[in-house]
């Protein structure tokens, strides 16, 4: 595995050619925008590039990822992974023996897979470094690498109000805006649009909220699979559920159950610094860190309930 920098990574993207870039499975915002920007480069560079096509894309994105997925009968030359930490995140339908040519990633837990590495964890976003990728090869993005990036940056950092967000990736972003990204546009889309079936599901899972302990500071909500039926909602209603339960005020750990199939449930605990989520986790083979984990119980959603509230309020 060698290292590069900005400068090597865009001397072997131009020495080289026919493409295919990889992006992780459940893609989100950052994978997609990053790999499709990163396409849209490779062909202003005169390449070939295409991205693989990967099956679980949500229609919010593949409006964008249509003029970049790869036909059926394209043999690509170099495999480019995008944001993909790991050799388990490959998106689902890609053979897990393929060999990496290069990985660009921002995460720090990358697992170094690739034959060549281009990494910085100091970004919130794998959108960042292609900009710096975009400025290095053409000074600054075009509107299209712009509209795409700004959709990589500010969807992984939730619309620049995640824990992850720095001064860097608002600079990022304003010249992203600067360089044409429909910013008003892409900011309604992607984070002020929700199917109606969310909506309806987000409805039932407030209405059921409970809470526990002194001063309510427990908050539990749950999605049972009558819930999801009722409402219409599929897994692609289901982006971050268990952050709802802790946007009560005063809550202190938040509590999210949902019925995976009867007798089953998966638990997610959100908390602050002060308390260990992953402890009480852990009591049931579970784990995580110590403001987000998570477990699997079996038992229906009441009685999932009433044993992770207990085990939390003999902690608190
Ligand atoms: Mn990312």
């Amino acid at each position: 595995m060698t290292t590069m920098t900005l400068n090597d990574c865009l001397a072997y993207l131009k020495e080289n050619d026919g493409y295919l870039l990889l992006t992780h499975i459940r893609p989100d915002g950052d994978t997609l925008g990053s790999a499709a920007a990163l396409c849209h480069i490779l062909r202003r560079l005169g390449k070939t590039a295409w991205l693989y096509d990967n099956p679980q894309i949500t229609a919010t994105y593949s409006l964008f990822m249509d003029p970049y997925l790869a036909p059926a009968d394209f043999v690509p030359e170099h495999i480019v992974a995008v944001d993909l930490a790991s050799e388990n995140l490959f998106p689902e339908g890609f053979p897990g023996n393929g060999q990496i040519d290069l990985c660009i990633d921002h995460h720090p837990t990358n697992a170094q897979y690739a034959r060549r590495l281009l990494c910085d964890p100091d970004k919130a976003s794998c959108g960042e470094i292609i900009l710096e990728l975009a400025k290095l090869a053409f000074g600054t993005p075009d509107k299209t690498t712009a509209d795409l990036l700004y959709i990589a940056v500010s969807t992984d950092c939730g619309c620049f109000v995640y824990a992850n967000t720095r001064a860097d990736t608002h600079r990022a972003a304003a010249e992203l805006i600067d360089a044409g990204a429909e910013y008003k546009r892409l900011n309604k889309l992607l984070f002020r649009t929700f199917s109606y079936s969310r909506l309806m599901l987000e409805g039932m899972i407030y209405t059921g909220m409970k809470r526990y302990g002194e001063k309510d500071c427990v908050t539990v909500a749950t999605i049972t699979l009558e819930m999801m039926e009722k409402s219409g909602a599929t897994e692609d209603d289901c982006d971050d559920l268990a952050s709802l339960a802790g946007r009560v005020a005063g809550n202190r750990v938040a509590v999210t159950i949902r019925e995976l199939e009867p007798g089953l449930c998966k638990v997610s605990l959100r908390s602050g610094e002060d308390f260990d989520s992953a402890a009480i986790c852990a009591l049931h083979g579970g784990g995580g860190h110590k403001m987000a984990a998570g477990c699997t119980v079996h038992s229906d959603p009441d009685e999932t309930r009433d044993t992770i509230v207990w085990d939390i309020l003999e902690a608190l």
